[in-house]
């Protein structure tokens, strides 16, 4: 058993597609544990892509993520970081498989529409950036 940190992204919120996101997680097997609405502020933004600072798209990143709600949620399920990575497709939708959530959902490599944890290590810094032991359910 896997745990993975799950964003819907601002773009989705605003266009009201966090429910045809979540059912294609449920479909796929994936189990919400935890999941909360918020809006993450500049200093929140930056800490949780912290790894991308340097990186030229970092400033406009963290303006998208901070231009609405976000829906943050932990997914739990068998090797549930590569599934959701899997179901999710490459992080540009331009070169994501048809059918991934990219393809599906995203405008382009920035407004992507969701975001998952790539390895073991960072889905436990960003679950923990977000939720306390407490906050997971027993499912
Ligand atoms: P990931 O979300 O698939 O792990 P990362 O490379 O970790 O991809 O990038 C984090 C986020 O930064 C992406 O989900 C996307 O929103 C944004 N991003 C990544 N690469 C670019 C880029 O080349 N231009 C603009 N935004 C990018
Ligand atoms: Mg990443």
């Amino acid at each position: 058993m896997e745990r993975t940190l799950a964003i819907i992204k601002p773009d989705i919120v605003a266009t009201n597609r966090v429910g045809a996101i979540l059912e294609r997680i449920e479909e796929s097997g994936l189990r919400p544990v935890a999941m909360r609405m918020l809006k993450l502020d500049r200093r929140q933004a930056e800490g949780f892509y912290d790894v991308h600072r340097e990186q030229p798209f970092f400033r406009s990143l963290v303006e998208f993520m901070t231009s609405g709600p976000v829906v943050v949620s932990v997914l739990e399920g068998d090797d549930a970081i590569a599934r959701y990575r899997k179901l999710m497709g490459a992080t540009d939708p331009e070169k994501a498989d048809p059918g991934t959530l990219h393809k599906l959902f995203g405008t382009n490599v920035e407004r992507n529409a969701i975001h998952g944890s790539d390895a073991p290590e960072t889905a436990r810094r960003e679950i923990a950036y977000f939720f306390g032991e407490l906050d997971l359910v027993q499912r």
